[in-house]
């Protein structure tokens, strides 16, 4: 009896293949590479059907790309938020619409929670405390008085810019030598991070003492400023950054980086796992954080080979 979905052994009932709509922020730096890389292959290794947009950083796209997968009726929406705020209508579209929708990576500020069903990402204001703490550590084998800091935000508006800033200055208020003196986006791009320094250096130069940039994309931009001011990023200033991609481990094996603070962008896996359970009627965690390290420039060849992002 085939089409039936059951009768003869061989015939099992063909599962018809999950359909998740996934909105990704865009294509800014290493880490969403990484990103969008693990989403992909966990949906083909999952059997999962994924709808994948790009919205190249721009909120309005993704709008376009949520409204799109609810019209295409798709069994569950994830998508990494660019900004924390502006989402509460479309996210009540899906909810109409009886589309459960993860988050992954970052968060929105919805006062509404039912708007989602999980948020699966990092800590961004203990990444944030982490890299403070290095500091804080650090600054006691340096030289006595201030300690100048410059700081090169991510994207603005975005959970990952506005929780590695302040767990950063809860740490560092422990120290009153430690002050950031210019803090501005870089927004999460090489380039970027490297024009903005090059403001900051040509306005403070022998002043800077430390760079903390959001992420290791920013950090390796402004790297190629502190290097073309005839400065040695690494000795003559320090740089602090997030993310623990490929490109940090070699700055920092090149003694240009002094420490990064991991940010897993491997999310896949669990959003492939969480996105079943959803779909199956499960109940699943509100917040999932994932679980990351610190990788001071001490360890960085030794940790090298082991790195998967
Ligand atoms: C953090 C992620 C950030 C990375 C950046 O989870 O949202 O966006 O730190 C990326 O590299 O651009």
């Amino acid at each position: 009896c085939m089409g039936l979905g059951f009768g003869i052994a061989g015939s099992a009932y063909a599962e018809k293949p999950l359909v998740l709509g996934f909105s990704q922020v865009g294509a800014e730096s290493e880490w969403r590479t990484a990103n969008t890389a693990s989403i992909k292959d966990a949906a083909k290794q999952a059997g999962v059907t994924l709808k994948f947009a790009d919205a190249q950083q721009k909120q309005e796209n993704q709008v376009k790309a949520i409204r799109s997968f609810i019209a295409q009726k798709v069994d569950v929406i994830a998508f990494s938020p660019v900004v924390e705020s502006g989402w509460d209508t479309v996210l009540g579209e899906a909810k109409a619409a009886k589309i459960p929708v993860i988050l992954t990576d970052r968060a929105v500020d919805a006062k509404d929670k039912s708007l989602y069903v999980t948020f699966i990402g990092s800590d961004f204001v203990e990444e944030g405390r982490r890299a403070g703490r290095w500091l804080l550590e650090r600054a006691k084998s340096m030289p006595a008085g201030d300690i100048n800091i410059v700081e090169l935000q991510g994207t603005v508006g975005s959970a990952p810019a506005i929780d590695r800033k302040s767990g950063f200055a809860e740490i560092i208020a422990a120290n009153p030598h430690l002050k950031i003196i210019r803090s501005q986006s870089g927004d999460f791009t090489r380039a970027k991070g490297k024009e903005v320094m090059e403001a900051f250096l040509k306005t403070d130069g022998k002043k800077i003492n430390v760079l903390y940039a959001h992420n290791d994309d920013m950090a390796i931009g402004a790297i190629q400023a502190i290097e073309e001011a005839g400065l040695k990023p690494g000795k003559d200033i320090l740089v602090i950054s997030v993310d623990g991609v490929k490109g940090a481990f070699e700055a920092m094996m090149a003694g240009k980086l002094n420490v990064t603070v991991e940010c897993s962008p491997l999310l896949g896996p669990q959003l492939m796992k969480v996105a079943k359970q959803v779909v199956a009627g499960e109940t699943v965690p509100k917040r999932i954080t994932t679980e990351e390290s610190v990788f001071p420039a001490e360890v960085a060849a030794k940790e090298f080979p082991n790195r998967k992002y």
